[in-house]
């Protein structure tokens, strides 16, 4: 679970196996949005409370921000 709090990504920096599915989580009070710099993987609009979950199968470093706050910036690593 990755919470979206204060403007941030908590935790900003993640190491997960492979096949592992990442839940989202906004506990702002506006909305945020979840986009992969590689557009691998892209939420909604997420108002409070709302979550988002992406499944990774494939290994790799994905950098992600917050489409509406790019100042807001995070980073996965899968692993096999
Ligand atoms: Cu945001």
């Amino acid at each position: 679970m990755i919470k979206i709090e204060n403007f941030a990504f908590t935790p900003a920096v993640l190491t997960i196996k492979q096949g592992t599915t990442v839940t989202f989580e906004n506990d702002d009070d506006i909305p945020h949005l979840v986009v992969a710099n590689d557009a691998s993987f892209r939420s909604k609009a997420l108002d409070t409370g709302d979550t988002y979950a992406f499944t990774f199968t494939k290994v790799g470093d994905y950098a992600y921000f917050c489409g509406l706050h790019p100042h807001m910036q995070g980073r996965i690593t899968v692993a096999p």
